[in-house]
């Protein structure tokens, strides 16, 4: 299946700091990490630090692709238009979070895209993502 995997704000910067929270490596690195671990389905990654780039994205991904996983980031918490965007396409999707949120500052622990998403991971680091590609696929794949 096709599956478009979306980073949102600021997560081209891991590594940088915060290693204690998100860890060491580099966003080349989970990249290279998604693409080794994509259980034989054709994924694009894309990552963008505006909210309306993502919308747009997702709203490209009608009929394109089959499955969305999606950290949004700090837009999580906050964009209303990434979730109805998510509504609008109907792609089954996947939310995850390298850091448990529910563990974190109040403000959080409240996830928009969750209203949409059928399944949210969080606190698993890289392997978040591994684990959303996997449910899509043994859901979704043929
Ligand atoms: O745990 C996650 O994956 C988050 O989605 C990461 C976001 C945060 O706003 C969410 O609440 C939870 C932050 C992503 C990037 O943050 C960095 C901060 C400093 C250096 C590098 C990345």
């Amino acid at each position: 299946m096709k599956i478009l995997v979306i980073n949102g704000p600021n997560l081209n910067l891991l590594g940088l700091r915060e290693p204690d929270l998100y860890g060491k490596q580099d966003y080349k690195a989970l990249c290279e990490f998604i693409n080794a671990n994509s259980l034989g389905n054709e994924v694009e990654l894309f990552q963008s630090n505006h909210e309306g780039v993502i919308v747009d994205k997702i709203q490209s991904a009608y009929k394109n692709f089959d499955g969305i996983v999606i950290n949004p980031a700090a837009y999580t918490h906050t964009s209303v238009a990434i979730l109805d965007a998510l509504k609008a396409v109907g792609i089954p999707t996947v939310e995850v979070h390298l850091t448990d949120i529910a563990q974190r500052e109040a403000f959080r622990q409240h996830s928009f895209v969750s209203l949409y998403a059928e399944k949210q991971i969080k606190g698993k680091g890289f392997d978040g993502y591994t684990q959303a590609i996997q449910y899509l696929t043994e859901k979704y794949g043929k």
